[in-house]
């Protein structure tokens, strides 16, 4: 009968059910991305299977993400950055623009990627760490008769004209890091003579740190500044790219992690930046041929990553270069006195 129909005896019960317990939102993380696009693919698709938690990604280079927080921060969207290079991550920290977590998983941590977390008042942490150096394709250089490279200053020879490219160090980690290097190398009036120098012999700066050496391994860029992880895994798909450590020395990043400020889901933050802490994470790195050493001392190391002990490493000053204001006047003078020559 109609007054007896199940559905309608069930349906009082059913609605004071649901006003009584609050609906369980599901998870979501916001999460913005400043490594190699596969890598930041495979962290946010694997995050997901292993949590439940739905993540919706933006993958940008490093210094884009950092003005993109700067300019969310009065509503902020993002939860988490991870990846790309430390000093926008430590900037950001400065600014106010990061929140302070010390995961259970620090422990587990190499010292150099602890000792990032204590400069930024442990509002970011180390993730990886790579060099710098460049790469350039082989067949290429062969093809016009070019000497092979092996220091920074053979990039400043004219026959290298057209032939280097890096990317803008405004919108790339990678390129400020080349910037801060040669600054911290050579001292900084000789270093942004380098820089101008170099600058004559540039045929584009890109906008993302890795796409010159992607480009030279197309054949369509000769020799490409990047980290040398990132010329290794073009060699490592099959490209004719040969990796070189600069025979001066260079310097090296620490990649970052930064829960943002007043990030909407905070839980789901804290727990990815936990989960992207373990070993068995970060030993996934290699699937996508991301070579950089990771943060977790029991990560298992790839025998194609640079080996950092063999190569002159300069003792990078990350407070110094990571800071707002150091940042922003280099990076102004760069963009005053080196940007705007003719070449
Ligand atoms: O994952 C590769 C890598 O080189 O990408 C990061 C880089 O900063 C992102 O690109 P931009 O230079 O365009 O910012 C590095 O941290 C990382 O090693």
């Amino acid at each position: 009968m109609f007054r007896n129909h199940p559905s309608l005896l069930l349906a009082p019960v059913v609605l004071a059910a649901s006003l009584s317990t609050p609906v369980q939102a599901a998870e979501k993380l916001t999460y913005y991305c400043s490594a190699e696009p596969d890598w930041c693919d495979l962290m946010a698709t694997s995050f997901e299977e292993a949590t439940g938690i739905k993540v919706s990604m933006t993958r940008k280079s490093s210094g884009e993400t950092l003005a993109q927080i700067k300019a969310e921060s009065s509503n902020p969207k993002g939860d988490i950055w991870w990846g790309g290079t430390g000093d926008p991550h430590l900037q950001a920290t400065e600014e106010g623009l990061a929140e302070e977590y010390i995961s259970p998983m620090r422990g587990e941590q190499n010292d150099w990627a602890i000792r990032q977390a204590e400069s930024g008042g442990n509002q970011t942490i180390g993730i990886y760490s790579g060099a710098l150096g460049y790469g350039y394709n082989e067949e290429v250089l062969k093809a016009n008769n070019l000497p092979e490279p092996a220091c920074w200053k053979d990039l400043l020879k004219p026959e290298y004209k057209g032939h280097v490219q890096m990317a803008n160090p405004n919108s790339s980690g990678t390129a400020y890091t080349t910037l801060a290097t040669i600054v911290q190398l050579f001292g900084e009036d000789e270093g942004f003579e380098f820089m101008k120098g170099l600058h004559k012999n540039i045929n584009q700066y890109t906008k993302s740190g890795s796409a010159p050496i992607k480009a030279a391994a197309r054949g369509e860029n000769t020799i490409g500044i990047v980290f040398m992880h990132d010329a290794v895994k073009q060699a490592a798909s099959g490209f004719p790219i040969k990796v070189v450590a600069p025979c001066e020395g260079t310097g090296y990043e620490v990649g970052g992690m930064t829960i943002i400020k007043g990030g909407r889901n905070p839980e789901s933050a804290r727990k990815f930046y936990d989960w992207a802490l373990t070993a068995d994470v970060q030993s996934r790195s290699v699937e996508v041929k991301s070579f950089q050493v990771m943060s977790n001392k029991s990560a298992v190391p790839s025998p194609q990553a640079p080996d950092l002990a063999s190569i002159k490493l300069i003792d990078y000053d990350f407070e110094k270069y990571g800071s707002s204001a150091e940042r922003k006047r280099l990076l102004k003078k760069w963009d005053d006195e080196v940007s705007v020559l003719p070449q």
